[in-house]
């Protein structure tokens, strides 16, 4: 699906694995990356844009694919919604005999996509179709475009604590208020307050690329409970040359940040008929 906006911005969805592939800014300017390699036979996951991870972030499990069975399953069409500002589509994923087979749970995903005149909102619920609670890990998988990822400061990550999956140390506690990738990097941050968290991509020298907004909120269930906010994880990563030969070749790398917003830190658990929502705002400078 291909979403216009009448101010000129534009997106593009797949029903494979609910993956936006495009983003584009009213003047044209593309700000999701894409690998020029993906590949898009429903053999593997897109390469780029913004994979849906559920039910686990990495292959804890490995009865079930790295990040999961979202990314490599085919969605349904869900709505179309149209308002003065804003032209929104959702996708739908239910658990099928396939999945059920590699992780023995219902659910349903909606992933809904919201673009404005000048950003882009992407929002994934899940949602607990069972009597019984069921532990996950959710993430938006967001390959950022920039000019070169060595040239590239995240900003709002200070105080974390993050693991630093390259070092393999135990948790560390950000003290830069930039955070550069020269290198290979593979950081979890991981978010102790509920509410929003800002990042924001920018060069070294300050340009403005991208504000970014981090969201997850536990929705009200039948009973009524009050929306609650949780903390939302923050990935960032680019593996420069240890990227992934047979879709991601080089220099491709160069032109990406990967900056994902997760309930990754953890396994979550989501009670029964609840549902939880993961959401990032993207708004390119
Ligand atoms: O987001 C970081 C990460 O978890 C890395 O560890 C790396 O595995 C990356 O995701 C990409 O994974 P993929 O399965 O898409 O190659």
């Amino acid at each position: 699906m291909v979403l216009q906006h009448s101010g000129g911005a534009e997106a593009e969805v797949y029903l494979w694995g609910a993956t936006l592939t495009s983003y584009k800014s009213a003047g044209g300017k593309e700000n999701i990356f894409m690998s020029p390699a993906a590949i898009f036979d429903g053999k593997k996951a897109i390469r780029g844009g913004v994979p849906v991870v559920f039910p686990q972030f990495g292959q804890p499990d490995k009865a079930m694919p790295q990040h999961g069975f979202a990314r490599v399953s085919m969605w349904s069409l869900g709505t179309l919604y149209v308002s003065n500002d804003s032209i929104s589509v959702s996708l739908n994923l239910q658990d099928n005999e396939d999945t059920r087979a590699k992780w023995p749970h219902a659910f349903k995903l909606d992933f809904l996509v919201t673009l404005k005149a000048d950003s882009l909102t992407m929002c994934l619920r899940v949602t607990n179709l069972e009597d019984e609670a069921f532990a996950f890990q959710s993430l938006l998988h967001t390959y950022f475009a920039v000019p070169d990822i060595g040239d590239v400061a995240v900003e709002g990550l200070t105080g974390l604590s993050y693991l630093d999956k390259v070092s393999g140390d135990g948790a560390k506690e950000e003290s830069r208020d930039k955070v550069d990738l020269p290198a290979f990097t593979d950081s979890v941050y991981l978010n102790k307050a509920p509410g929003p968290k800002e990042v924001t991509i920018s060069t070294k020298g300050g340009v403005p690329l991208y504000t970014t907004i981090c969201s997850a909120t536990m929705r009200a269930g039948a009973q009524l409970h009050p929306d609650t906010g949780k903390p939302c994880d923050v990935v960032v990563w680019n593996p420069y040359e240890g990227a992934s030969p047979g879709d991601l070749p080089p220099p491709a790398f160069r032109n990406f940040v990967c900056v994902e917003p997760g309930l990754v830190g953890e396994v979550h658990d989501l009670p029964a008929k609840r549902s939880v929502e993961l959401e990032q705002v993207i708004i390119p400078k």
